[in-house]
C-alpha cells in the first residue's frame, strides 16, 4: 500500500523558529516522517511578502534548514527543499490566481491582520496572493495532508476549494488536501498575551520562547508569563488563558495529560510549575540549538542537502506542471534538455506525461519537433551546457 503524502512549509521570517513553530508544526514534520511520504519546505517566496533584506533571508534560509534538520528531519525519510529552488511554485500559482475570485480572497483573515498593521496601501499585492502560492505550494505535490496549527486553516481551505475548481473545469488532475491539525498544540499563545497567538513578526522578545534561545533565557521568560491572581494550576481557556497555555505546552513536552500535571501541581502557587516547565524547555531545545550550529558551521553540506532536496522535489514538481499544462491549454515550453557538447538529446519526460510522441530532434534550431492527437508542432529546448 502507498503511504499517505503530506506536505507543509515554514517561512525563513526570523532568526529562529518559536516554540509555537515546534509544537504546532516541526514535531508533526519530524514525526509524520514514518508514517508518510513526507515532503517539506523553506517556504522563501512567501517570506518576500513583507519588506525584507536579500542577505537576511538569505541567512534565514539556511537557519531555517539547519534548524529543521536538527529537529529531526532525515533527508533519508523526507524531502527538505527552499520552496525558490523550484520554479513551478510560482507558475501554478499564476494559475490558480486566475482560478481564485478577488472577493474569495479578500476573505483571507491573515492578510486583514497583516495588512492592517501597515495599512492595505503599504501591503503588496505578494501578500494579498500569499494563500494562492500556499495552495500551489500543496498542489503540487499531491499532498493528501498538511500539518498546520490553526491559525492556517482557512488558507488550507482555499487550496481545497482551488483543487476541486481545477479538477471540475479541466478534469481530474489534484488531490484535495486534508489539514492535519493537533487541538492540543494547534494554537500556543503569546507568553505575554495570552490571547494571541505566538508570533515570529508579532510577539515581543518576553512573550515568544525562541528554538535557539539560550536555557536561562527560556527559563526567565517562562518565569516570567502572565499568569493570573489565583494561583491554582488547572485548565481553564476563558478564565486562566496564560496558565492553560503553559499547561498545554508542558503536556506536549511531557507527554503527560494536562489534568495530570494540573493535579500533581494543583494550589501550590505558580512558582514550582514554572520552574519545571522552564527546565523542560530548556532540555528539549538545548540538543536541538547545538545541532543547529553544527550545521550552520557545515554550510556545503547544508547547501547540497537543499540541493538535493531540491531536485527531489523538483522531479515530482515537473510532472504535475506538464499536466497542468496541458489541461491549461498551453503548449509545453520545455520539452527536453541536450547536451552541447554531446549533441544529444536527453530524456523527454514531459512528453510522455502529455502523450506526445517526439518526431525529431533539431538541434540546429534547438527545438524538437513532436506529435500530439494526430497535429505535429514545435518546441523550444533548452541546453544543460553553453
Ligand atoms: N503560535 C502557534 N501555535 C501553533 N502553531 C503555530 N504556527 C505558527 N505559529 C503557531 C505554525 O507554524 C507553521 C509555520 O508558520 P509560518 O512560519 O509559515 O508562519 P505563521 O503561521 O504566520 O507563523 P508566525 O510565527 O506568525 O510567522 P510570521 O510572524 O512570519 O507570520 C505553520 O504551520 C503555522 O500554523
Amino acid at each position: 500500500m502507498t503511504m499517505r503524502r503530506v506536505f507543509s512549509g515554514i517561512q525563513p521570517t526570523a532568526d529562529s523558529f518559536h516554540l509555537g513553530n515546534y509544537l504546532g508544526a516541526v514535531r508533526q514534520w519530524v514525526d509524520l516522517q514514518d508514517s508518510r511520504d513526507a515532503i517539506y519546505s523553506v517556504v522563501d517566496m512567501h517570506a518576500i511578502t513583507m519588506p525584507y533584506d536579500p542577505e537576511t533571508l538569505r541567512r534565514r534560509t539556511k537557519v531555517a534548514a539547519a534548524q529543521l534538520f536538527a529537529a529531526g528531519l532525515d533527508p533519508e525519510r523526507c524531502i527538505l527543499f527552499a520552496q525558490s529552488q523550484v520554479p513551478e511554485h510560482a507558475e501554478l500559482c499564476w494559475i490558480l490566481s486566475c482560478l481564485t475570485g478577488f472577493g474569495e480572497a479578500n476573505r483571507m483573515t491573515q492578510f486583514k491582520d497583516k495588512s492592517a498593521k501597515g495599512g492595505a496601501e503599504a501591503s503588496s499585492v505578494g501578500l494579498f496572493t500569499y494563500p494562492i502560492l500556499q495552495a500551489a505550494d500543496i498542489l503540487l505535490y499531491h499532498a493528501d495532508e498538511v500539518p498546520v496549527g490553526e491559525d492556517q486553516r482557512q488558507h488550507l481551505e482555499l487550496s481545497r476549494t482551488l483543487a476541486q475548481r481545477f479538477n471540475h473545469r479541466f478534469g481530474k488532475t489534484f488531490t484535495v488536501p486534508a489539514p492535519y491539525i493537533l487541538p492540543a498544540v494547534s494554537k500556543i499563545t503569546d507568553l505575554q498575551d495570552p490571547t494571541a497567538k505566538m508570533s515570529k513578526s508579532s510577539s515581543s522578545p518576553q512573550g515568544i520562547i525562541d528554538l535557539l534561545d539560550e536555557p536561562a533565557a527560556i527559563r526567565r521568560k517562562i518565569n516570567r508569563a502572565v499568569t493570573d491572581a489565583e494561583s491554582v494550576v488547572r485548565v481553564d481557556d476563558d478564565a486562566k488563558p496564560g496558565v492553560t497555555n503553559l499547561l498545554r505546552i508542558y503536556a506536549a513536552l511531557s507527554g503527560d495529560p494536562a489534568g495530570d500535571i494540573a493535579a500533581r501541581y494543583g494550589d501550590a502557587g505558580y512558582g514550582g510549575f514554572k520552574k519545571d516547565l522552564g527546565n523542560l524547555v530548556a532540555d528539549t531545545f538545548a540538543p536541538i540549538r547545538e545541532r543547529t550550529a553544527k550545521l550552520l558551521d557545515d554550510g556545503d553540506t547544508l547547501d547540497r542537502l537543499l540541493a538535493d532536496g531540491a531536485r527531489r522535489a523538483g522531479a515530482i514538481a515537473k510532472q504535475t506542471m506538464a499536466e497542468v499544462r496541458d489541461k491549461c491549454g498551453f503548449p509545453p515550453a520545455i520539452l527536453a534538455f541536450y547536451s552541447e557538447r554531446s549533441r544529444l538529446f536527453g530524456h523527454c519526460p514531459r512528453l510522455l506525461i502529455c502523450n506526445r510522441t517526439l518526431l525529431a530532434n533539431h538541434t540546429d534550431r534547438g527545438t524538437i519537433q513532436y506529435s500530439r492527437a494526430g497535429n505535429v508542432s514545435e518546441a523550444p529546448v533548452f541546453p544543460l551546457e553553453a
